[in-house]
């Protein structure tokens, strides 16, 4: 029979019925070999089951969990020293972004971007805390322009305060939570900082009180991690919603540069124009599709900083005694 993975406690799994009848607990045994799985970065899986998963189990007490189907998608956050898999089998990941406390991080998001396209997951964000806004200042005017930024990239996003759902300023022109509930089908995994409004509006889209919710700290505005492990809900017309907890650093060591700059939205045309078969787009390589759109400029400043950033990261990194393959791959100690 096949069960659905609706939330982790430590070694124990709760398994949901497909038909959503039944829900027990499971466990890995040692005989099988689900957590072998390796990625092509060498860096180990931290966990080798995740919410979302589709997964096959005896009908012993707790089950034992003998294989996982093939993931429709999976999105992966990494360090060099380990790769968590956040929730896989989605129709979309909501990134759930707070304008103000806590505060927008580009980084953040298009780290986040490059994980979910590499996971082969689409993208939707919502902005929240709008209200929280003060457009006569320099600073929160940027704000609206990164909201914009990554409309203009293609991605469903939205704008509303959770707080009192309807009002956000007239200069964000995105729609609201309204045409958010409305356009919310099939199964939605939400991700985003501590802080930002994810139980928030896994309440308001279940439409009653089912997770915890905390303000953030009031001297350094961050989130307090209210939410500790990743939950799968069942939506009354179908489909799943799935509340993560919050996430410091998005992490992304298990791509490589080839893959950063490939997974790059704004890069994409290069890759399909560059001249050489399995070019690795390095600086100054003439014919470069990749390269000729970097140096034209295609990429926003705020985008290009965040490249810029991964790129560098993945030197500096680097343990004593890790090596880095000719890929530009990391291999960390002792994984072969
Ligand atoms: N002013 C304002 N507050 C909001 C808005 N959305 C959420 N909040 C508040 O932000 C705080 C944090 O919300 P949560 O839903 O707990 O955040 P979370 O993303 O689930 O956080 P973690 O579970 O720690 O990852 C709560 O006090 C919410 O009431 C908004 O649009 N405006
Ligand atoms: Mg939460
Ligand atoms: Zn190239």
């Amino acid at each position: 029979m096949k069960w659905i993975v609706r939330e982790i406690h430590g070694a124990f799994y709760s398994l949901l019925s497909e038909d959503l009848q039944r829900e027990r607990l499971g466990v890995l045994r040692g005989k099988h070999r689900i957590d072998r799985e390796t990625h092509p970065s060498g860096i180990p899986f931290r966990n080798p089951i995740c919410v979302g998963d589709r997964v096959q189990a005896s009908e012993d007490d707790p089950a034992a969990i003998e294989s996982v189907e093939p993931r429709r998608n999976v999105i992966f956050r990494s360090s060099p020293h380990e790769i968590h898999k956040l929730g896989s089998n989605v129709d979309r990941a909501l990134l759930v972004i707070s304008l103000k406390t806590p505060p927008l991080r580009t980084g953040f998001i298009d780290r986040f971007l490059l994980s979910a396209r590499a996971g082969d997951v689409p993208v939707w964000i919502i902005f929240t805390k709008p209200d929280l806004l003060q457009l006569n200042e320099e600073e929160d005017r940027q704000i609206v322009e990164y909201v914009h930024l990554y409309e203009s990239l293609g991605i469903r996003c939205f704008c509303d305060n959770l707080t009192e759902p309807g009002s956000r300023p007239a200069e964000i022109t995105l729609p609201g939570l309204a045409d958010l509930l409305q356009s919310l089908d099939g199964t939605t995994l939400l991700c985003g900082p501590s802080g930002a409004g994810k139980s928030t509006l896994t309440n308001l889209i279940l439409m009653r009180s089912v997770q915890k919710t905390s303000h953030t700290s009031g001297s350094t505005g961050k989130g307090r991690h209210t939410t500790t492990s990743s939950q799968l809900f069942p939506l009354e017309g179908g489909g799943f919603l799935i509340d993560t907890p919050g996430i410091k650093e998005w992490g992304v060591a298990h791509l490589s540069r080839k893959d950063i700059l490939e997974l790059t939205q704004e890069l994409a045309p290069g890759v399909e124009n560059c001249q050489f078969r399995n070019c690795e787009h390095m600086p100054g390589t003439d014919g470069c599709g990749v390269i000729e759109l970097l140096e034209k400029g295609v990429l926003a400043p705020s985008r290009r900083k965040s490249l810029d950033l991964i790129l560098e990261e993945r030197h500096l990194r680097i343990r004593p005694g890790d090596y880095k393959k000719a890929t530009g791959r990391l291999r960390p100690k002792g994984v072969s």
